[in-house]
């Protein structure tokens, strides 16, 4: 393990998240794990062994996210934060949406990133050679579809933020990059979206060949990460291969 490569990933109890804690761990990462649920924190760092430390953090919650940067912080130097933490709920149409469906995409993906990335900010710029940010936003965030119009507008708004920062950010020693994924198939993504219904999370991805999946993303991570410091991968979209957009996705039926 390098002392240098320390990284902050959210999110990291389940999907691209965990996936990114373990591989970047293989690639000789100390990974700081931020999720909420405790259990699945302390299960990875048991599994993954003295390189993964972890904190609870909802990152839609000020005084816990202060709790947890803190406890980063006086763990040492950060170079990388992950920003993984994010999902979807509801998949109804604008003119019936649920606004608290609407508010907590919002607070979670668009606040909550902003949150913990503008805390960790000033730090990842001291560490040696510079440090970056990284945001999971969407391809949702690309081409908006119908009844996804609360998730889109909080990926495009996630984007936004990753590339203004970018741009603010010019001259300092801070890389902002933005992955894009299309149809991940994790455990957890389309079971949220749909409170728990079983067979409409299923249907998503009925008869697509091959979705992506959450160590597909990771890889990508692992990879933009250990370009050298003055390589910023700005963006990657990524989908599967039977994935033209949202609406034109291949299925064997
Ligand atoms: C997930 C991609 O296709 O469900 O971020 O909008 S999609």
């Amino acid at each position: 393990m390098n002392d240098s490569k320390r990284a902050v990933v959210t999110g990291a109890s389940s999907g691209i998240g965990a996936a990114s804690v373990r591989a970047l761990v293989a690639d000789g990462w100390a990974v700081v794990a931020l999720a909420r649920r405790e259990e699945r924190l302390k299960a990875l760092a048991d599994e993954l062994g003295d390189a993964v430390s972890y904190a609870v953090c909802d990152i839609t919650d000020e005084a816990s996210t202060q709790a947890a940067v803190d406890q980063v912080l006086a763990g040492g130097q950060v170079k990388a934060l992950v920003n993984c933490a994010g999902a979807a709920f509801g998949k109804d149409p604008v003119a019936t949406a649920s606004l608290d469906d609407w508010r907590n995409m919002y607070e979670l993906n668009v606040l909550g990133t902003l949150r913990i990335t503008q805390k960790l900010l000033p730090a990842l710029k001291q560490a040696p050679g510079g440090g970056t940010v990284l945001v999971i936003s969407s391809t949702a965030g690309i081409e908006p579809y119908e009844g996804g119009a609360g998730y889109c507008a909080s990926k495009f708004a996630e984007k936004v933020m990753a590339r203004v920062l970018r741009l603010e950010q010019i001259g300092e020693p801070v890389r902002v990059i933005d992955i894009a994924p299309g149809m991940v198939h994790t455990d957890e993504f389309s079971l949220k979206r749909f409170g728990g219904d079983e067979q409409r999370a299923q249907a998503v991805y009925a008869g697509v060949p091959s979705p992506l999946t959450a160590e597909d993303i990771a890889e990508c991570v692992r990879w933009a990460l250990g370009q050298p410091d003055t390589v910023d991968i700005d963006s990657i979209v990524v989908r599967p291969r039977a994935e033209g957009s949202y609406t034109k996705v291949y299925r064997e039926h």
